[in-house]
């Protein structure tokens, strides 16, 4: 607007301050909280605090934004760029989004505290319906007397031809460092884990300065509550194509309630052979004769426990108030 006005007076007496105000920026939504997000420059600098302009409009962390400073220590975000995905966190009411642009999740899991492997099976069709390539992380393999049963339980995932890690982010940090970069490097990526696990020794060992960061973050979205609370991206170091992490603490579940049963029986890769082969072509996998999916688990094909959770799944996502 005040391009085209002093162009029109003739050009050159346009204030310097106008054009550091309305000039464009371009950068990624590293923490929100409320409808304040924080907004980290391409360029590297310092993240601004931005409003959303309008008053629905929501943005997720790790969202490409353009936006425009309005003062030295606030902004506003003007557009939202095309988006690759978008999670929600859900429950049986209602879902909010939480993040964007992700290609993976990382499930943290460890030698001791016991996992639970509920978790882990909703983790792996969460990220399945969800386009995100799950990557099973097993920390504290220097707890040698645990080690042998959790790998006993992994072991059915590694069947399935998920990718299993395994580290000792505390006691080999170089060793830790070196797969998960391997694995990370330039990709986004989102954390999920039961507490005790590892996720905040992970962060640490990747990202230099993240409790900085994290105290910064806290200071510029002034929440005044503690900053474990809210979902925030980290940069990985090496540029803007290095990759992210994502934590979002608390995060365990998520997308699995506005699945449909289509979307559900195909995230259990070990029954996407024999859909076409159910008698019924509306097969449920539930009780229905002539069921491939039944037929593999009665001679061992299939584990139970994986069918139980589609089961449970399948009456989950029937309990849903649409
Ligand atoms: N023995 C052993 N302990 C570890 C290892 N990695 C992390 N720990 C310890 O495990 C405990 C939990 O680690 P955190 O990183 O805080 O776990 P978290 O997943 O962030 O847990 P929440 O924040 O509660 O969700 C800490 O006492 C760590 O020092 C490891 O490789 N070996
Ligand atoms: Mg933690
Ligand atoms: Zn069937």
């Amino acid at each position: 607007m005040n391009r085209r006005a002093s162009k029109a007076a003739g050009g050159a007496a346009q204030p310097a301050q106008n054009s550091t105000t309305n000039a464009t920026l371009h950068g990624v939504v590293i923490a929100a909280h409320g409808r304040h997000y924080l907004v980290a420059p391409d360029d590297g600098g310092v993240p601004l605090q931005c409003f959303p302009r309008g008053k629905k409009s929501e943005v997720a962390v790790g969202d490409r934004v353009d936006y425009q400073s309005t003062s030295a220590d606030q902004g506003v975000i003007v557009a939202i760029g095309e988006r690759h995905n978008l999670l929600y966190r859900s429950d049986q009411y209602k879902s909010k989004l939480f993040a964007a642009n992700l290609d993976q999740l990382l499930i943290v899991l460890a030698t001791e505290p016991h996992f639970s492997e509920d978790l882990l099976g909703r983790a792996l069709v969460a990220a399945e319906a969800n386009g995100l390539k799950p990557i099973i992380l097993l920390n504290k393999i220097d707890l040698e007397a645990v080690l042998p049963l959790a790998r006993q339980r992994l072991e059915r995932y590694r069947e399935l031809g998920y990718t299993v890690l395994e580290v000792s982010e505390k006691k080999q940090p170089e060793e830790a460092r070196a797969i998960l970069m391997a694995h990370l490097g330039g990709h986004q990526t989102i954390l999920l884990g039961q507490s005790g696990m590892g996720k905040s020794t992970l962060v640490n060992l990747l990202i230099p300065d993240a409790e900085a960061a994290t105290r910064e973050i806290s200071t510029a979205l002034n929440s005044g509550r503690h900053t474990t609370t809210f979902t925030r991206l980290y940069k990985l170091p090496g540029g803007n194509d290095a990759g992210a992490l994502i934590d979002s603490p608390g995060f365990q579940e998520f997308g699995l309630y506005h699945l449909t049963e289509g979307t559900l029986e195909r995230a259990f890769p070990e029954f996407r052979p024999l859909l076409a082969h159910c008698r019924f072509y509306n097969c449920h996998h539930l009780h229905e004769p002539g069921c491939a999916v039944l037929e593999a688990v009665e001679d061992g094909r299939i584990a139970e426990v994986r069918h139980a959770l589609y089961a449970q799944l399948v009456h989950e996502i029937s309990q849903v108030v649409r």
